[in-house]
């Protein structure tokens, strides 16, 4: 009887993520187009969905009225509408003036607001209620990230039926953290009606069962929690990775390799190029990176004539005041090293504040003889990874303890942004070391990277999904 209540069109998988992976671009004839946005996760549902009959349910980018389901590139694309005020209060607020300075380590500090958490509360169950609409009987749905953590108790009270699985691409705190997150039983019970949590790294894994231990009436065994319903709930890291092949052939196209060069010969042909690649993000140590690099520029360690630094910063939820206060520190510290040290016509700091192409991306990562990546708090960083991905020789990357790349790229040069001192001898045994040196270190990451690829993850988290709560063999 339940079967024949459920509509006509199911499907057997679900994705459920903030955003949909399409953006919508308006022509200037008014014609509307959905363009595939880029990213490694829409690449790897691809991946998981070929063959199988897929949905993504997720919000179409424009608060307000949400547009008709649609298809595209064979996966049924289910936009949830967010009014201007549920942006402001659930997206904005809840999702990234709580939820994420609390899960970074409070390098922020985070903002509570009652009326976020109530919106929060209610965009999940509209993400839950549409899920109950679109997966098949006994199908499976995969919620994606922080924006989503009480959708899977929402969505098994009404379909007991489905596999439900949760992937948290961002850290998860410690528990004398996340006690500070009021109502924070509720948000764990949420990640509970889950059948298996993914996360990052297993120290984040970790922090999630010590906080079900220390906050909940459930039973902790291994990596497994259990409800007084008996319900269980499996937790382990499966840490995300970049469509590494692509990166890889992506940075060997004649055309790339020729735009590297240009890259290059436009700063004067320098003997050492750095690179910064980030949103402009206050938990990504951009500041900590710029006052190491202006040092060494102001002691003479580095030359500002042939020791050039791009920075490429991607504007990110400009609204909220702590990355306006972020963006202009950047900008001055850039304005400052820049007056301070810059040759004329050649600035030793090259500062981009927008979005570019795969390829000039690809080409700034071959051009970078040093890649920073000095994040305070990261859940992965494919940044990292895609430096090492474009890489095929030499190249050195500085990486921060504070990533979750670095549990895996132990042959990067692994620093704590923290400590300017030894930032700054980081950076500079990265640029001084002799080249068998830096081509050993890569090859042992890339090896790593190539063959941990976003495809694997995927594929990992689904087995670990069918499997839980066991492990699968
Ligand atoms: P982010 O915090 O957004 O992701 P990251 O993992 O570095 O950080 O991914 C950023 C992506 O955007 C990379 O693919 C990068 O190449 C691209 N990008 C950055 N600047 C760009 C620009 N100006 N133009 C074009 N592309 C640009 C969150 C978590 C991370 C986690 C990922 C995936 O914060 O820790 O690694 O999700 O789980």
């Amino acid at each position: 009887k339940e079967l024949c209540s459920l509509p006509k069109e199911t499907f057997d998988l679900v994705i459920a993520a903030n955003r949909l992976p399409v953006d919508r671009v308006v022509h200037p004839d008014g014609e509307v187009e959905w363009r595939r946005s880029p990213g490694g996760l829409v690449t790897a549902m691809e991946s998981v969905m070929r063959g199988r009959d897929g949905a993504w349910i997720g919000w179409s980018g424009d608060p307000g009225e949400a547009p008709e389901p649609f298809r595209e590139d064979d996966m049924q694309l289910h936009p949830v509408p967010l009014s201007a005020d549920e942006v402001s209060d659930y997206y904005e607020g809840f999702s990234n003036g709580s939820l994420w300075p609390l899960y970074h380590d409070v390098i922020v500090q985070p903002t509570f607001k009652r009326r976020w958490r109530a919106a929060y509360e209610r965009i999940n169950k509209r993400f839950a209620d549409a899920a109950a609409d679109l997966a098949a009987e006994g199908g499976t749905v995969w919620v994606q990230d922080y924006q989503l953590q009480e959708m899977p108790a929402m969505l098994r009270a009404q379909r007991p039926d489905l596999r439900l699985g949760w992937f948290n691409h961002i850290p998860f705190p410690p528990v004398e953290l996340f006690m500070q997150l009021p109502a924070r039983e509720s948000l764990l019970h949420g990640l509970l009606g889950a059948d298996f949590l993914g996360f990052q790294r297993k120290a984040d894994a970790y922090n999630f069962l010590n906080a079900c231990r220390q906050l909940l009436a459930a039973s902790v065994k291994g990596d497994v929690v259990r409800l007084p319903d008996g319900h269980a709930t499996r937790a382990a890291a499966v840490p995300i990775s970049i469509d590494a092949q692509a990166m890889a052939d992506l940075a060997t196209t004649p055309g790339v390799k020729a735009r590297a060069a240009e890259i290059r010969e436009q700063l004067g042909n320098p003997e050492h190029l750095m690179l910064g690649v980030d949103r402009l993000d206050y938990t990504k140590g951009i500041r900590h990176r710029l006052k190491a690099v202006g040092e060494l520029y102001q002691e003479g360690a580095l030359d500002p004539a042939t020791t050039k630094f791009i920075q490429v910063a991607t504007p990110s939820r400009e609204r909220l005041e702590a990355y306006q206060h972020i963006r202009s520190q950047v900008e001055r510290t850039v304005g400052q090293i820049n007056g301070d040290h810059s040759p004329i016509g050649a600035p030793a700091v090259t500062y981009l504040h927008r979005s570019f192409p795969r390829e000039e991306m690809a080409a700034l990562f071959l051009a970078a003889d040093v890649m920073l990546v000095t994040p305070l708090r990261d859940g992965m960083n494919l940044v990292a990874k895609e430096y090492i991905a474009a890489h095929d020789g030499t190249g050195a990357l500085v990486l921060s303890e504070f990533t979750g790349a670095a549990s895996e790229l132990k042959q990067a040069y692994l620093t704590n942004p923290h400590d300017i001192s030894a930032l700054k001898q980081s950076i500079m045994n990265a640029i001084q070391a002799p080249p068998d040196v830096l081509a050993r270190r890569m090859r042992a990451m890339r090896r790593q990277v190539m063959t941990h690829d976003v495809q694997r993850w995927a594929e990992d988290f689904l087995t670990n999904l069918a499997a839980a709560p066991e492990r699968p063999r």
